[in-house]
């Protein structure tokens, strides 16, 4: 039978009215995307995360229009996963001119509606897959598949295929650090009136803190760290990682409170000094080189300073204003020399 790609439309939870690329095949449709790397999009049926596929099926049915917006219609997740993928993957192709996860063209399948009240979601390099909780009562049970998330998961999947930081320690945070730095860049690439992009993690989550966590002002959720110290290679790497998202955060926006996506973002330092910042697009550049072309799996935070610090001076030249503010960003968050 034949298999041919062609535009739909859906209605996410997260995401409202998008175009989506779907397969048809016959009389029916399924969630597989062909012009990202076929990226399919399945329904695990609350399969164990342990097992993700193990009840799983497909996003299959004879029309071409997918969920309605709620949650009580089991596509509208499927529909901002798929739509959040294919948004990470034009990022990074448009962005870096990186091919998917592995710059292979292969797209990592996803499922969505993974175990029971789970409040989580994850990516797994030995499925080469991607995990999407339904949320928990804590979240008023609201899908972890807001654009940010999609974008945080798909990176892991980048950062195992290119530094590969080991997930423990300094590093740890470092490889957290970088998912919510690329599905930030990923939440404003893709921005729109229903998200309008902003340097939280998780803000359209339900949660009673308003966020997962603050990239401006990491401390604020009383466990991340915003200041390098001692302890950084101690704690959850989801509190160490912190420390990266403050320096990326004044490394693109500079000191100062500023208001962001309608979100208040405080910009405050650990030493405090007052600079400008370059630019999320620049930070990410060279955040992203610093990862492809110098970090490995030990880098730690004084690591990773040098290393931006030399993708900066290939990028916008050693004694550019770029580089010189990027130091500065570190010197904020307490990693320097
Ligand atoms: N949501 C978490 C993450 O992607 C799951 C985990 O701890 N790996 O970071
Ligand atoms: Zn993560
Ligand atoms: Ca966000």
């Amino acid at each position: 039978e034949l298999h041919q790609d062609v535009s739909g439309t859906g209605n996410g939870i997260h995401d409202g009215q998008v175009s989506l690329e779907t397969t048809q095949s016959g009389s029916s449709y399924t969630l597989t995307d062909a012009l990202h790397g076929n990226t399919a999009i399945y329904d695990s049926n609350n399969s164990p995360q342990s097992n993700p596929r193990q009840n799983a099926r497909l996003f299959t049915k004879t029309s071409n229009s997918w969920g309605n917006g709620s949650n009580s219609n089991r596509e509208s997740a499927g529909v901002d996963a798929a739509f959040g993928l294919a948004k990470t993957w034009d990022y990074y192709k448009n962005t870096f001119n990186r091919s998917g996860i592995r710059n292979d063209g292969r797209g990592a399948p996803a499922y969505v509606h993974v175990d029971n009240n789970l409040l989580n979601a994850f990516y797994d390099d030995s499925c080469f897959c991607m995990s999407f909780g339904d949320g928990s009562s804590q979240n008023a049970n609201t899908p972890l598949t807001s654009l940010d998330v999609a974008g945080h998961e798909m990176s892991h999947g980048v950062t195992a295929a290119t530094a590969n930081l080991n997930y423990s320690g300094e590093s740890g945070g470092l490889n957290e650090a970088t998912s919510d730095i690329f599905g930030t860049m990923v939440e404003f690439y893709a921005a729109n009136a229903n998200d309008p992009g902003d340097y939280y993690i998780g803000e359209k989550l339900n949660m009673s803190s308003g966020y997962f966590r603050r990239m401006d002002n990491p401390a604020a959720d009383g466990s991340s760290l915003g200041c390098w110290n001692s302890s950084a290679g101690s704690v959850d790497v989801h509190y160490s990682s912190g420390i990266g998202n403050h320096f990326f955060y004044l490394a693109s926006e500079g000191t100062g409170a500023k208001t962001i996506g309608g979100r208040s973002h405080n910009g405050t330092t650990c030493n405090n000094d007052t600079f400008a910042g370059i630019g999320k697009d620049k930070a990410a550049a060279v955040w992203y080189r610093a990862l492809s072309a110098y970090m490995t799996s030990t880098t730690n935070y004084s690591g990773a300073r040098t290393a931006t610090l030399q993708a900066a001076a290939d990028l916008y030249g050693t004694n550019s204003q770029e580089r010189y503010l990027v130091s500065k960003a570190w010197a904020a968050v307490s990693v320097g020399t």
